[in-house]
């Protein structure tokens, strides 16, 4: 197994639309694991292959505080939601930045296992805004583009002054 290098927000590359996996192959098994690997070293609670510029529609989750419920989700959709909550987000390619999103409160996600089978999850909560979160980053959405313009301004300001900081 592997650590994977995570893209930094605004790595340009954070902004690529993943692509359906057509076959879950012996290549897409060591991604889940590489990928599964990098989450817990980070310390996270979820990687989308994008944030590893792996442009493939791969996703785990693992929400438990003992790491050893790992999800696997490939070409995950939704396929329905309803209602609004407002969570607290973090992004492990925006590290030290936290702040409220609104999103859908329950959702039906349909992928595929790592057998390549299809399963159907019906998520609230925390996993419901995780699964949405790390859908939005195989769109090449990064949760910091729901903020408002005045935030995304000062966000901006702070990730410069860190870079010239370390440049
Ligand atoms: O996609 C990512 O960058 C992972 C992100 C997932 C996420 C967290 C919170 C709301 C929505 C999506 C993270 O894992 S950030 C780190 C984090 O939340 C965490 C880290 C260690 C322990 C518990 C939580
Ligand atoms: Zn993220």
């Amino acid at each position: 197994m592997a650590i994977l290098k995570i893209l930094h927000y605004p790595d340009k590359r954070l902004h690529t639309v993943a692509q359906p996996v057509s076959s879950v192959t012996p290549e897409i098994k060591k991604l889940v694991q590489d990928m599964a690997e990098t989450m817990y070293a980070a310390p996270g609670i979820g990687l989308a292959a994008t944030q590893v510029d792996v442009h493939q529609q791969v996703i785990v989750l693992d929400l438990s505080t003992t790491q050893d419920q790992l999800q696997v989700f490939i070409n995950p959709k939704i396929t329905a939601s309803s209602g609004q909550s407002e969570c607290e987000e973090g992004c492990l390619s925006v590290p030290g930045v936290y702040e409220t999103v609104r999103r859908a409160e329950r959702v039906t996600v349909q992928a595929l296992n790592l057998a390549g089978e299809p399963f159907t999850l019906e998520a609230e909560g925390m996993l419901a805004t995780c699964v949405q979160h790390e859908i939005d980053h195989l769109k090449g959405r990064v949760f910091v583009e729901y903020l408002s313009a005045l935030k995304q301004t000062r966000l901006q300001a702070k990730i410069k002054k860190q870079l010239r900081r370390i440049m």
